[in-house]
């Protein structure tokens, strides 16, 4: 780190104002000194060019999309109102998981809102940027829809940046990708701007990525999915950390296009990428210095897959993706923790923002694969990166992963060798130090265990009377062996702080903050809310909710099982639980 930001921008903003865009000498050599001064000369030398920073912004465009009117226009909610049309939107949106029929309503060159930070707007970039090859990967993909993620990536990209756009056509069934599509792109797009490449046979997607890769001819490679929308100056923030370090990976903000109506929208204010131990992806929180430099690129541990920039030759030097990932699934684990351990580094850039439309249902297709492909790509990865972690996810995996073959991984394992890259528990401790904390790989032990036993009247339990979920909660008489009773009394207060049947997913859960609110039966949501309680082990009171002002209370008159506002001197409002984790 040479140059102080700030100084660097408010440099780059006066060469920007200037005609020539010459910079005085002075302003750099001040801060150059700011470097290694054993190296002075070096430091002298370095391309002052390099140093220049830019404002990338399309003005004209932005101003023209914003007189744009219309239907989804500006990324607002969309509707179609012909009422005759709409068995037919119905058929076509379980088809695709979205709306196909209203997005062919809706402009392929629709303006979207922009929904940058606000200092994202001033933001310049360096003026010399690499040039970009993106791959769009697709099966059987809506043709308008493919199309909108075409024509705004050309809308939005600053034309010497974006070298190409290459389409690969994973074995599509659907016709209309042949010849449909490809008089689109001869009608619409420069010649050679962008390409489709077809494969013969159905690869998945990581397999299509790769090809698309091999074909790419610039600086970087952008991998997107192909059902995506770029918003505003999308391009340079992903750009400028690889132009700095070219081991780096860059990931745009994913915002969500709602797959019903085609509303444009923010899916959070960010966060870091993680996973649990089934390998779903997870969010981790950002961290405090994150928080401070909203603009700033920051670092994420894992990416969420579809939408990332990276240049070609480190993707090359990691080998690529293993192409013994078949059709979907762990490829975004591989290359993260191969970037991370092989001596790159990843970034969630929040002023590149692009729109995914994240599926709605959709009617099963059938697999194209006869066995388990997820599994096994799962197990891949794991053998290859995890080392000693790997147990954590065969452990969770309930005898799935011993049943699944993994294949040969001889030349994946050689590139681990060959680049000399750190061990898992490095990625742990270093990159995901707080995912263990968040999603440990095992359940913590349960704070209390048991029957939960009133105080009034003792020979009464907290019971399911034999209900299913979805019912209220009553009290029975107590079972004989109150640490290990019978199911319907047999509750856990879990590490999350639910009070759940043991090992099932029914938790206690109060709907209403009323007087005598009643206690139901109802699905572990995990996300505590009004599924939190936290037993006094020294008042005996069940507390509802973080306040703890409200307590579980056992109405004699009626037997009913209610919350109430806690009072320590209430015998019904104390409880024994069977075993208590002090
Ligand atoms: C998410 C990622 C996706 C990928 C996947 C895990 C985002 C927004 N998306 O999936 O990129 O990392 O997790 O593997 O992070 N496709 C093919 N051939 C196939 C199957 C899919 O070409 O056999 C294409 C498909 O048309 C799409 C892309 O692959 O462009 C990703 O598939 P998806 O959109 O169904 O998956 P998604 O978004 O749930
Ligand atoms: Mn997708």
């Amino acid at each position: 780190e040479i140059l102080d930001e700030q100084d660097m921008e408010d440099s780059a903003k006066e060469a920007a104002d200037d005609e020539q865009n010459q910079v005085e000498p002075e302003q750099f050599d001040a801060k150059l000194q700011k470097g290694d001064e054993s190296n002075s000369e070096l430091q002298m030398a370095a391309p002052i060019d390099d140093l220049q920073k830019r404002d990338w912004h399309d003005y004209t465009a932005m101003e023209r999309d914003a007189q744009r009117v219309g239907i989804g226009e500006q990324g607002k909610i969309a509707k179609l109102d012909d009422e005759s049309v709409r068995e037919n939107e119905q058929k076509v949106s379980i088809e695709n998981g979205f709306n196909g029929l209203l997005s062919d309503s809706i402009s392929v060159n629709r303006s979207l809102p922009d929904i940058r930070h606000i200092d994202c707007r001033k933001k310049l970039y360096l003026r010399k940027l690499p040039t970009v090859s993106v791959v769009i990967i697709f099966f059987d993909e809506y043709l308008s829809v493919l199309m909108r993620s075409v024509h705004s990536l050309i809308n939005r990209s600053p034309p010497e940046l974006l070298k190409e756009i290459i389409l690969v056509d994973d074995f599509s069934d659907r016709a209309y990708l042949n010849k449909e599509l490809e008089d689109y792109i001869v009608n619409h797009f420069a010649v050679g701007l962008v390409r489709v490449v077809r494969l013969p046979q159905r690869t998945g997607l990581i397999g299509a990525r790769s090809a698309g890769a091999r074909n790419a001819t610039a600086d970087v490679l952008i991998f997107l999915d192909s059902h995506v929308e770029a918003n505003y100056n999308w391009l340079p923030p992903l750009l400028e950390p690889i132009a700095i370090n070219k081991r780096a990976a860059v990931c745009p903000f994913i915002d969500v296009i709602d797959h019903s109506n085609f509303n444009y929208r923010a899916q959070d204010e960010g966060a870091r990428g993680g996973f649990d131990w089934q390998f779903f992806y997870k969010r981790l929180p950002l961290l405090p210095e994150d928080l401070k430099h909203p603009t700033e690129p920051f670092k994420s541990p894992v990416m969420a897959g579809g939408l990332f920039a990276i240049s070609a030759e480190f993707f090359w030097e990691l080998g690529g993706y293993d192409e013994g990932l078949d059709i979907w699934g762990g490829e975004q684990y591989e290359l993260s923790f191969k970037i991370w351990m092989c001596g790159g580094e990843m970034y969630d850039a929040p002023c590149s923002r692009v729109g995914h439309i994240y599926r709605g249902p959709r009617k099963s297709i059938p697999s194209p694969r006869k066995g388990d492909y997820l599994h096994k790509n799962y197990k891949r990865v794991a053998e290859v990166w995890m080392d000693e972690y790997k147990n954590y996810l065969y452990a969770n995996g309930e005898g799935i992963y011993e049943r699944v073959d993994a294949g040969d991984l001889t030349a994946q394992k050689a590139i681990r060798t060959k680049l000399k890259c750190k061990s898992f528990k490095w990625f742990m401790e270093n990159v995901a130090f707080d995912l263990m904390k968040s999603y440990p790989p095992f359940d913590p032990p349960d704070y209390a265990s048991g029957a939960i036993q009133n105080l009034g009247d003792q020979t009464k339990c907290v019971d399911t009377l034999g209900r299913s979920r979805h019912n209220r909660l009553g009290i029975y008489h107590c079972a004989d062996d109150l640490v290990r009773p019978q199911r319907s009394q047999y509750w856990s207060l879990s590490w999350k702080r639910d009070l759940r049947l043991r090992r099932k997913k029914d938790c206690m859960d109060v709907q209403i903050w009323g007087e005598n609110a009643p206690v139901w039966l109802w699905d572990c949501h995990g996300q505590q809310g009004n599924q939190y309680w936290y037993y006094d082990y020294q008042t005996k009171l069940i507390m509802h909710g973080k306040e703890g002002k409200r307590c579980m209370e056992l109405l004699p008159s009626t037997e009913e099982l209610v919350v109430n506002k806690c009072d320590v001197s209430n015998s019904y409002m104390r409880w024994s639980f069977g075993f208590v984790n002090k």
